[in-house]
C-alpha cells in the first residue's frame, strides 16, 4: 500500500528525515498519527508553559488513541516524532538558544547550518507529508495581517495549504489576521476550509468562538471530516484542508475585550517596526503581557481542544482507508 511505502521511507525525499521508530512503525501498519508544530513551543508560548501544552499534547492523542508526531529541526536534523528529552530541550530553550523558527522558505539554511528550529504550520505539514502523516493538530493558524495590502505580509501557511495534502486542524486564523481576506487568499490557492457546527457556521476567531466570516463548508462529525479529506486524496488532488474546531466556550475569550488588546498590540508593532517573521511572535507575546497570560492559557486549551479532534478525525481516516 502507498501508506506504508511512505512511511517506509520509499518516497526518495523522506530519506533524509528522521523518523521515530515509534511514528515509522504506526505509520506502516496504518495507524492514527497525528502531527504537532514546534514554533508554538519555541515562539509562540512562554516557558515553562509551553513545555507543559507539548508534553499534555501528546498525551491526550495518547488517550484518544492516536500516535502524536513532534516536528522540529534538531541540529540541522528533521525530525518526526521528536522524543521527551527533545521537547525538553527545545521548550527550555525558547528565548535563550537561538532557535531559528522555520517555514518553507528557511529549511534548507537550517539544515545546512546544523541549526535548532521550531516548524511552522508550513514546514510541519511538508515534513508531516514526506513522512505520510495525513493529520496535524495545532492551536491558531497564520494568515493575511492586518494592512497586507501594503506590507503583502501573508503567512507562508497559507501557500502551503493550498499545494501540501496534509489536514490542519486548527481554531482557525487568529484575530490578530484579517480573516475575510485569509478566507479569500484560502479560496484562491484551493484550500478546502470546514468548520465543525452546522451549515452556516461561522470561521472562529481565535480566542473567540466565532468571527464574522462564514466558513465556506461545515460538518457535523469527525466521519464527515475523514470523508472529506479521503476524497481529497482519492482524486489525488494534492491540496490541503482547513478543519477550523470552535473553541469550547467556556475558554473562549470575549470578543470587545481581545479586540481592543490586539489593536493596540498592531499599533505597537507598527511604531516599533517589527515585520516579517518577527511580527506574529512580537503580537502573541504583547497579548499574553496585556491580558495577564490569560490569552496564553486559552491558546492551550485551544490546542489540547484540537488535538482530541484531530486524533478523533485520525482515528475515523485510518478506519476508512483500512
Ligand atoms: N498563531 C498562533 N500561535 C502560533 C502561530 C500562529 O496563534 O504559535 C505560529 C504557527 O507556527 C504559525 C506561525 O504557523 O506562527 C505563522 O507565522 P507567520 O505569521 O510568521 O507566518
Ligand atoms: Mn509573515
Amino acid at each position: 500500500m502507498l501508506k506504508s511505502a511512505k512511511a517506509l521511507g520509499l518516497r526518495g525525499f523522506a530519506r533524509k528525515l528522521c523518523i521515530s521508530d515509534e511514528v515509522r512503525s504506526a505509520l506502516s501498519l496504518g495507524k492514527p498519527v497525528v502531527a504537532l508544530e514546534s514554533t508554538i513551543i519555541t515562539h509562540g508560548l512562554p516557558f515553562p508553559q509551553n513545555m507543559q501544552m507539548a508534553k499534555n499534547a501528546e498525551s491526550i492523542i495518547r488517550n484518544n488513541h492516536a500516535v502524536p508526531a513532534t516536528i522540529a529541526f534538531m541540529n540541522g536534523v528533521p525530525k518526526v516524532g521528536l522524543s521527551l528529552h527533545e521537547i525538553e530541550q527545545l521548550a527550555g530553550s525558547a528565548g535563550s538558544l537561538p532557535i531559528n523558527k522555520v517555514s518553507r522558505r528557511d529549511i534548507a539554511y537550517t539544515m545546512a547550518n546544523n541549526l535548532f528550529g521550531g516548524t511552522t504550520i508550513s514546514s510541519t505539514m511538508i515534513l508531516a507529508h514526506m513522512a505520510g502523516i495525513q493529520i496535524f493538530a495545532t492551536g491558531g493558524l497564520g494568515g493575511v495581517h492586518r494592512g497586507a495590502e501594503v506590507t503583502m505580509d501573508i503567512s507562508a501557511d497559507l501557500e502551503e495549504l493550498g499545494k501540501t495534502p496534509v489536514a490542519v486542524v486548527c481554531a482557525g486564523p487568529k484575530a490578530i489576521l484579517d480573516i475575510e481576506k485569509t478566507m479569500e487568499f484560502l479560496e484562491t490557492k484551493g484550500c478546502m476550509v470546514a468548520t465543525l457546527g452546522p451549515p452556516g457556521v461561522k470561521v472562529p476567531g481565535f480566542y473567540c468562538r466565532e468571527s464574522n466570516v462564514t466558513s465556506p463548508y461545515s460538518f457535523e462529525t469527525f466521519k464527515d471530516a475523514a470523508r472529506i479529506i479521503e476524497s481529497g486524496h482519492q482524486l489525488g488532488l494534492g491540496s490541503g484542508s482547513l478543519l477550523c474546531i470552535p473553541p469550547p466556550p467556556e475558554v473562549a475569550l470575549e470578543d470587545s475585550f481581545i479586540e481592543a488588546v490586539i489593536d493596540k498590540a498592531s499599533h505597537k508593532a507598527e511604531k516599533m517596526g517589527i515585520k516579517g517573521k518577527q511580527l506574529t511572535p512580537f503580537l502573541l507575546s504583547e497579548i499574553a503581557h496585556k491580558t495577564n497570560g490569560l490569552s496564553v492559557s486559552s491558546n492551550i486549551d485551544f490546542v489540547m481542544n484540537n488535538a482530541k479532534a484531530g486524533s478523533q478525525i485520525a482515528c475515523e481516516l485510518s478506519k476508512l482507508q483500512s
